[in-house]
């Protein structure tokens, strides 16, 4: 039976988890709030709006619709500005030998991001070749930790989720995988991704030996 791999995007191939955070953190400043790292954790693989909402409700305000969006414009703007000179080697460490084996084993390979600047991220850093299929925000419409993202991902490259292997940084992407009846591997701590089957610290450090 022929496996998957389904990637996810921030803070798994390169490292725009945390320019998220440069950007979640101006805004909450302006709140009078100060983000903390333990605070990023909760947004991580959660959608822009959902990021905005979790936010408010740590700074204990509220805005209205026009302002709400237009202060998802302006995070979005101080993103994209961070993410404008990426190129191939903003790559987070060990994925370009992982792009490598992939390719070489012929294993489909799919993106399953929450990120509507998917497309434009895989461009810059050169890897939007290597996907099979690609699954963004702007193709779902339930977010992490709902399993949509990865199911549509699976269905795109004919593969069963069972014989999905998804791996994500965040602690909603984690659930996302296992609600949809995959297995997760998870990029970083088990104390951040409860759930996963195993915990690596980079996508380098996958042993492919007993994949297929
Ligand atoms: P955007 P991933 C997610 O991407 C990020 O983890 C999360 O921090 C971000 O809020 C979300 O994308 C939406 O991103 O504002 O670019 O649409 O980790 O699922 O690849
Ligand atoms: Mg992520």
């Amino acid at each position: 039976m022929k496996s998957a791999i389904i990637l996810d995007l921030d803070g798994v191939i390169c490292d725009t988890a945390h320019f998220h955070f440069l950007a979640w953190h101006r805004l909450a400043a302006e709140y009078g709030y100060e983000l903390t790292q333990a605070d990023n954790e909760q947004l991580k693989g959660v959608s822009r709006a959902d990021s905005l909402t979790f936010i408010l409700g740590l700074a204990n305000k509220t805005l209205s619709t026009e302002q709400f969006n237009e202060d998802l414009r302006r995070k979005n703007e101080w993103y994209l500005d961070l993410v404008k000179d990426m190129g191939p080697l903003d790559v987070l460490p060990g994925v370009p030998s992982f792009f490598a084996e992939v390719a070489a084993r012929k294993i489909p390979l799919a993106l399953g991001s929450a990120s509507k600047n998917a497309n434009m991220v895989l461009t810059r850093v050169g890897l939007i070749q290597a996907f099979d299929a690609i699954v963004d925000a702007s193709q779902v419409s339930q977010g992490k930790p709902h399993p949509e993202t990865f199911i549509k991902a699976a269905e795109l490259l004919g593969i069963a989720p069972e014989n999905c292997l998804v791996f994500e940084d965040s602690a909603a992407g984690v659930q996302a995988a296992i609600s949809g009846g995959m297995k997760a591997v998870g990029i970083g701590s088990a104390e951040d991704l409860p759930g996963a089957a195993i915990h690596l610290a980079n996508l380098g450090e996958f042993d492919f030996t007993n994949f297929s």
